[in-house]
């Protein structure tokens, strides 16, 4: 295997310091690395030596196999009562006359729009705002399944949690069960940003800590839910704010196992308050993807969010770890063509998706919510006339 020929020859390499090439020997016995060596990985990892461990584990879970989903986006509002500096929802930047606020028949009326589209899932989570509470979202839930029970609700984040139960005045592991009761299949990973209090308090507008966010997640997982977790990097935070954030969600995981995916995502500076933050580099941007992979020994998948880091850099991920697109998509969110992404109408059909894959050498595969296969692509031939409009889904908020 080509990829294990590339850690042997750190293993020997004379121009390697000593502490890296030990990490070399543990990624290649598989063993887990320390956050002291994942925060030399940050300070002193070259993009090729991280690149080549990261893609060694890659190639050593999944071959080429990429996995993507075929799924929609229905943000009920871009209006939030939070203050996040990085956020173009934030009621610091959005004038409440300027968003939408859906009601329920609204968001009932998208999710009917793709009937006959061949989606698997539909990804909600917007701002927050009052009367969007424990209510809304449990007849929301219900109204969804009545109409389409086959369709996986992967809806809000802790951040909405926290502040839906506080309202309602029931606990996390209470409100959590209603969720469950009223149809939720999984959470999406939004709303993690950076954990640690020192970035957080500065960045994320009075939400849930990192601590409650965590917690929600733990009590999701012990009801025997799967969700999925991100990282906003790349804005104030430093390398071991990473390394904190990072081992929070492997030590939740080794708890819990519940975790699927995690999403690192990239800091796009424009349309809101930290447009004078510079963004981080291409090398920066795949590094972390490596790091990520190294680090998180117990996650099964490293995705990578499309819409914000352009095809291109998409393409590229796949040798940095990961082994995991977002998503198919309609061009019906906007935060991160407001915050500056490259993807300003980001839709990609099945076969274009696939395409882009494939280029790569890679295999696409089809993937549910729960990662069971539902196709795969890598030798499918598409007809001229097969319409494969699968959507991708655009961000979301939290
Ligand atoms: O939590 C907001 C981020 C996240 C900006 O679980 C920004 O499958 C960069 O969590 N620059 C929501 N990021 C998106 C999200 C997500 C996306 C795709 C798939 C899944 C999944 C989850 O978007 C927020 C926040 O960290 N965000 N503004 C910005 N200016
Ligand atoms: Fe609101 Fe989420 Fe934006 Fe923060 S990131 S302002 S909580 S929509």
């Amino acid at each position: 295997m080509q990829t294990a020929r590339k850690v042997e020859h750190f293993l020997e390499d004379p121009n390697l310091s000593a502490p890296l090439r030990q990490i070399a020997q543990k990624v290649f016995d598989k063993k887990r690395i320390t956050p002291e060596e994942g925060q030399l990985l940050f300070e002193e990892g070259e993009l090729g030596f991280v690149g080549a461990l990261a893609n060694y584990i890659r190639e050593a879970r999944h071959g080429g196999r990429t996995f993507f989903n075929r799924n929609f986006h229905v943000e009920p509002t871009n209006v939030c009562l939070y203050t996040c500096t990085f956020c173009s929802y934030s009621r610091l930047i959005k004038k409440r006359e300027e968003g939408w606020e859906y009601s329920l028949q609204e968001i009932m009326d998208i999710i009917k729009k793709y009937d006959d589209e061949p989606v698997t899932e539909v990804h909600i989570v917007g701002g927050v705002l009052p009367q969007y509470d424990l209510q809304f979202y449990s007849d929301l839930f219900r109204a969804i399944k009545a109409h389409r029970p086959g369709l996986h609700v992967k809806a809000l984040t802790p951040v909405e949690y926290h502040y839906i139960f506080k309202k309602a005045k029931v606990s996390y592991e209470e409100g959590m069960q209603q969720m469950l009761d009223a149809g939720l299949d999984s959470m999406p990973g939004g709303g993690a940003e950076i954990f640690h209090p020192e970035i957080r308090d500065q960045i994320a507008g009075g939400k849930c800590s990192g601590e409650q966010w965590l917690r929600i997640h733990e009590i999701w997982h012990e009801l025997g839910r799967r969700s999925n977790a991100t990282m906003l990097y790349g804005h104030i935070e430093r390398f071991e704010h990473r390394i904190d954030h990072l081992e929070q969600l492997r030590a939740l995981q080794d708890k819990t196992g519940g975790f699927q995916t995690f999403i690192p995502l990239k800091f796009r500076n424009q349309g809101n308050q930290m447009s004078h933050v510079p963004e981080s580099t291409v090398v920066e941007d795949l590094r972390n993807y490596a790091i990520s992979r190294i680090y998180l020994d117990n996650f099964d998948h490293i995705k990578a969010y499309w819409p914000m880091i352009g095809r291109n850099v998409a393409q590229l991920s796949l040798s940095f770890g990961v082994d995991d697109i977002d998503g198919t998509i309609d061009d019906t969110t906007k935060i991160y063509s407001m915050a500056g992404s490259e993807e300003q109408n980001p839709a990609l059909s099945t076969r274009e998706l696939v395409n882009l894959i494939r280029a790569v050498g890679r295999n696409p595969i089809e993937r549910d919510t729960l990662y069971n296969v539902v196709q795969d692509f890598t030798d499918h031939v598409f007809e001229e006339d097969e319409q494969f409009k699968g959507y991708m889904s655009l961000p979301v908020v939290n």
